[in-house]
């Protein structure tokens, strides 16, 4: 996906872990996946690496969301590993989290209107979410963990000149249950609708 489709200059999400064997390597059978299943305290399964970029100027505000609610599993015990593969920081849109969020259910998700993320919490902005909010910069080589439950969301990036690249690894536990032919259905009606509009 490109945040333009006409300027290859704008790249802004790729799956890797399908397509290439180096990534494929990095996601299955290596020392992140030991890593996710000690944080889940279960063995786990990686199902995807993508490349998550916001280019300079255009990169767009990543809406609050729970990764849970995209990957219709039960129950929801996952963790994504973000890492850094440039500094993050605020200017350029590093990724921000609601503290103690994972512990505090599934928030109603609606649709967005962003390119990669269609779907975002529709009453985010409590007093709470505010409060316990914390933006975690980050330099490169820096993982972040967060649970499938834990809300997190990152600005736009404001930065003329600098991306805000990283790479995102995704870990089920093996005790989920996937409701794939939800999955499938949803992705396809999204893929459709997201073609008709010219967006990919
Ligand atoms: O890179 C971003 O801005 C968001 C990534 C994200 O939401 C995730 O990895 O779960």
């Amino acid at each position: 996906m490109y945040e333009n489709k006409d300027d290859k200059g704008t790249l802004k999400q790729l799956e890797l872990s399908k397509y290439d064997p180096y990534f494929r390597a990095m996601l299955v059978g290596g020392e992140l996946e030991k890593l996710a299943s000690v944080a889940l305290a279960s063995p786990v399964e990686g199902k995807a690496l993508q490349y998550f970029n916001k280019p300079p100027r255009l990169g767009k505000p990543t809406p609050p969301h729970q990764d849970g609610y995209y990957f219709m599993i039960t129950p929801p015990e996952a963790v994504t590993m973000w890492l850094a593969l440039d500094v993050a920081d605020e200017e350029n849109g590093c990724i921000s989290y609601v503290r103690g969020s994972h512990r505090s259910g599934m928030r109603p998700h609606g649709r967005s209107e962003t390119l990669g993320f269609s779907q975002g919490i529709t009453d985010f902005g409590t007093r709470e979410d505010l409060t316990n909010e914390v933006l975690l910069p980050a330099l490169p080589g820096d993982l972040l963990i967060h649970h499938a439950m834990t809300i997190h969301r990152a600005k736009g990036n404001r930065s003329l000149v600098r991306n805000r690249p990283a790479l995102g690894l995704v870990y089920y536990s093996t005790t989920v249950r996937e409701d794939k032919k939800a999955l499938v259905a949803y992705q396809n009606k999204l893929t459709t609708e997201l073609d008709a509009a010219g967006k990919i």
